[in-house]
């Protein structure tokens, strides 16, 4: 018999490589610092993880990807396609936390961001309901 999945259970989870930064820090901004991150979507927390060619030599990349640099949490945040000032950069997402942080996200190609808006809507959505 097929194992039972209790109703609140949060399926929604992505995993991809994405170039982020970190535009304002709890109110407070920052310098503009682009780097790639694998970036893991998982019960309403979004996790950064180093950028593997950052790892200091003898790390294993296995091993800097699992480390997580950033972890935001998805709940009472906002989320859409940056405004044009914001970034030269095409597919930037701006992404905003009730905690007052700022993130932008990008890749080039469109699909994978639009499917990255798709899924971070559905999980503030979903955090929202809880
Ligand atoms: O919004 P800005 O300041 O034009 O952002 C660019 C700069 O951060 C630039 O770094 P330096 O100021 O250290 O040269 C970055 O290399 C660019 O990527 C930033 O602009 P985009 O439009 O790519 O987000």
């Amino acid at each position: 018999h097929s194992p039972e999945i209790p109703q609140n259970a949060h399926v929604l989870e992505k995993t991809g490589i994405l170039n982020k930064t970190k535009l304002v820090d709890h109110g407070k901004k920052n310098r503009k610092n682009w780097s790639q991150s694998w970036t893991v979507l998982h019960d309403g927390i979004l996790t950064f993880h180093k950028d593997p060619k950052s790892a200091p030599s003898g790390t294993s990349n296995k091993m800097s990807q699992i480390i997580p640099e950033i972890t935001v949490e998805l709940r009472g945040a906002t989320v859409g396609w940056a405004p044009k000032d914001k970034s030269s950069k095409k597919n930037v997402l701006e992404l905003k936390t009730r905690h007052g942080c700022e993130y932008l996200i990008q890749n080039d190609t469109e699909s994978t961001v639009c499917d990255w808006h798709k899924v971070l809507l559905d999980s503030i959505r979903q955090q929202d309901l809880d």
